[in-house]
């Protein structure tokens, strides 16, 4: 933390970025981080190709975030990467090889170190843990609009405390947060309770195809391409998936070009982690996914999720 600390002093201008699809903990670390080291005077500002989605552009300053600012200024040395466990899921463009100093600041365990700096808390329920002590470590002063996006950022990553990555500090700086005044019910709402009555309505005739197996320990939801596009961020779906009472693994399959993306979710024993490395992809013990490539035939997915849950849940 030391080393970030001396670096983000050196530089003057610095870009921050996360990975692709942003959530709320991608884009409240980034803005906090953003808001955060501009009271320093540092020219900060987030490149990205992605837009911010609808429900986080309430958050200060997103207004700033385009997908037509994806390139770091000529003059920035320093980039700064929140949330993001391996280059190819940066969505800034960024050349890793160039001179650029490169900060990289997480706490997935499937982190592979792509920064010259790597600061990578896997006990951090959210980077945003990590970006409020980073600005207390700077000195920073946190207020309503800094607080805010960090507040935004744990409540996604914790599904508002309540997985198993939360800590008493996880919970300690929230209390900080609330102290600045932040009308944290009001967050809440616009996170969760913000969505227009037909993305409900697709919800139900998605969940309408969840299927039991292995005993109804496993779930498994598989959508096509299309349905994919029309759903967007699919978080939601797979944490009402996981509200079945007899399961211990969700899956939910999404057919893309490339073949059909896995996420997997657990509730107490399988490390699902474990199971998307073995496939290329990463996450967390109990959240991960990965890529199943070439396999293009839903059916055919289906099949190979179960046959390698079945040794884990029989
Ligand atoms: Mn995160």
């Amino acid at each position: 933390m030391n080393r970030v600390i001396q670096n983000i002093l050196h530089f003057n201008s610095i870009a921050i970025t996360y990975h692709q699809s942003p959530d709320g903990d991608a884009l409240g670390s980034a803005l906090g981080l953003m808001l955060g080291l501009r009271k320093l005077g540092k020219d900060a500002y987030i490149i990205s190709r992605d837009r911010v989605p609808d429900i986080y552009r309430f958050l200060p300053s997103a207004i700033e975030v385009s997908e037509d600012f994806a390139s770091p200024k000529e003059n920035t040395k320093c980039l700064i990467i929140v949330d993001c466990g391996n280059v190819e899921r940066i969505s800034g463009n960024i050349d890793i090889s160039d001179s650029r100093t490169i900060i990289n600041l997480d706490h997935h365990l499937s982190n592979n170190e792509y920064g010259d700096i790597n600061y990578v808390d896997t006990s951090a329920s959210a980077t945003g843990e990590i970006i409020y002590s980073l600005l207390k470590g700077l000195n920073v002063p946190i207020d309503a609009s800094i607080a805010e996006c960090l507040y935004t950022a744990i409540i996604t990553d914790t599904g508002s405390f309540k997985y198993p990555g939360t800590t008493s500090n996880t919970h300690s700086i929230a209390g900080d947060l609330i102290n600045t005044g932040i009308n944290f019910p009001l967050i809440h709402r616009r996170i969760f309770e913000n969505k227009p009555l037909q993305k409900l309505k697709l919800y139900g005739q998605l969940l309408d195809k969840i299927e039991l197996f292995l005993n109804d320990r496993l779930a498994i939801l598989a959508i096509n391409k299309e349905q994919g596009e029309t759903l967007g961020d699919n978080a939601e779906i797979i944490s009402l998936q996981m509200q079945i009472d007899t399961i211990e693994v969700g899956a939910f399959l999404k057919q893309v070009d490339e073949g059909v993306k896995v996420s997997l979710r657990s509730k107490e024993k399988v490390d699902v982690r474990k199971i998307a490395e073995s496939f290329g992809g990463g996450g967390h013990e109990r959240a991960a996914g990965f890529l199943l490539k070439d396999i293009n035939y839903i059916e055919k997915a289906k099949e190979t999720i179960i046959s390698i849950l079945e040794k884990e849940l029989i």
